[in-house]
């Protein structure tokens, strides 16, 4: 067995949190995809907080990603895949065409071997897997020089190569899931609901996002309007979803793609720089490590525009900064609803984890607000450059 004794296998699994998985689960599930080689390996693998994933090492030296699909986010696991094989299917051929490896740098879906691209298990489970990119990997942080310029470039290129594709093919499978007024209407239903008992707690927090609720729409309104155009993009451009190749920094892939939907370039812009702009972590409990870092915003803008060229019109040039501001406070709205739901949505790993993450991006939101002029100013040289 070229990969590790079963034994210490199974034990790596069940001990690198997520959901539990003995080897033979993986295997019997694995089975079914279109895979001539046997599992010896599993572990429990990324930082989701959402899909369970694992890596699982195979007979033949190759390793592919097992996911189990979290069909509460994701009710329509069909539609789900399908837009994931249409968008990867369409990337892989440009990659072809220019003389690129599509097996590398556009994720591989593995089919069913009974057709389709998912299995359900007798439990209701939904699975998939693809190929796993081998020699590269996701950040959590952008800690390496030239980092932040590669993964801005990833998520700008992906943008532009995705500027014709059929967007109407494309199923919305999560609706509205950028659409920031909503996210706000659901946060203030949280709170006169309060299903946990939790909204006296935080009377601070629900201060501080309702101070900010007129800014809720400034994008989507400007989207209804036609005035800034709707356009295929990602819609979760965290920098640990781009992968980067660890001889050559260079960035080798975009990954992700569960939310690729209709959508705004600024969604993709500002939830990346909220992310990986940000001094400290997502869920930081020192807040006082929690600001924007402007050099890495500099570092960042500079990347994207790199990727996405000439397709950026001027007015999404000039909203570029409010983006990073308004998906910072989305995201603060939706972790502080999920905390006054109960925790339904986002994974946990510890009890006021969405309460941490609330505070978290309340305060780099209230930081980006007193920095949005230097960020035009920031907008305005890289542009002239
Ligand atoms: C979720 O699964 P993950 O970690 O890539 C979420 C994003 C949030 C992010 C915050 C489908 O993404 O929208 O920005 O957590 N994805 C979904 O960490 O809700
Ligand atoms: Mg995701």
């Amino acid at each position: 067995m070229p990969c590790g004794d079963a034994e210490s296998e199974r034990k790596t699994c069940r001990e690198a949190g997520g959901d539990d998985m003995e080897l033979h689960e993986a295997a019997d599930i694995f089975r079914h995809f279109a895979v001539d080689a046997d599992v010896c390996g599993c572990e429990a693998f990324g930082n989701g907080n959402i899909n369970t994933t694992y890596r699982v090492r195979c007979t033949d030296g190759k390793s592919y990603t097992l996911q189990r699909i979290n069909t509460v986010v994701f009710p329509d696991p069909d539609a789900l895949m399908k837009n994931i094989v249409g968008v990867t299917g369409f990337l892989g051929e440009k990659l072809k065409k220019s003389g690129r490896d599509p097996e590398r740098e556009a994720l591989h879906i593995v089919p069913c071997r009974e057709g389709g691209y998912y299995y359900t298990d007798k439990g209701g489970k939904c699975w998939r897997v693809c190929l796993f990119v081998d020699r590269a990997t996701a950040y959590d942080a952008a800690d390496r020089p030239g980092l932040l310029y590669e993964a801005a470039r990833m998520f700008g290129s992906f943008q532009r190569d995705l500027n014709d594709y059929p967007a109407a093919e494309l199923y919305e499978v999560i609706p509205d899931f950028h659409h920031t007024g909503k996210r706000y209407l659901a946060f203030e239903e949280a709170v006169r609901r309060d299903a946990a008992g939790r909204a006296e707690q935080i009377p601070q927090e629900i201060a501080a996002l309702r101070r900010y609720a007129s800014r809720a729409t400034l994008i989507t309104d400007r989207l209804e309007a036609g005035s800034i155009p709707t356009r295929v993009t990602h819609n979760d451009t965290k920098l640990n979803n781009v992968l980067i190749d660890e001889t050559t920094g260079k960035g080798v892939c975009v990954i992700d793609l569960d939310t690729v939907m209709p959508g705004s370039l600024l969604y993709d812009f500002g939830d990346s720089v909220r992310f990986a702009a940000n001094n400290g972590a997502e869920d930081d409990t020192d807040l006082s490590r929690i600001w924007l870092d402007l050099d890495r915003y500099r570092e960042y803008l500079s990347g994207f525009l790199a990727g996405v060229q000439d397709s950026i019109t001027g007015d999404e040039r000039e909203l570029l900064p409010m983006s990073v501001f308004i998906l910072t406070y989305e995201l603060a709205l939706r972790f502080a609803t999920d905390y006054l739901n109960g925790d339904t949505y986002f994974r946990i790993r510890y009890p006021e984890h969405n309460l941490v993450r609330t505070r978290a991006q309340i305060r780099l939101m209230e930081d980006i607000d007193g920095k949005l002029d230097r960020m035009a100013q920031i907008v305005r040289e890289e542009c002239g450059k």
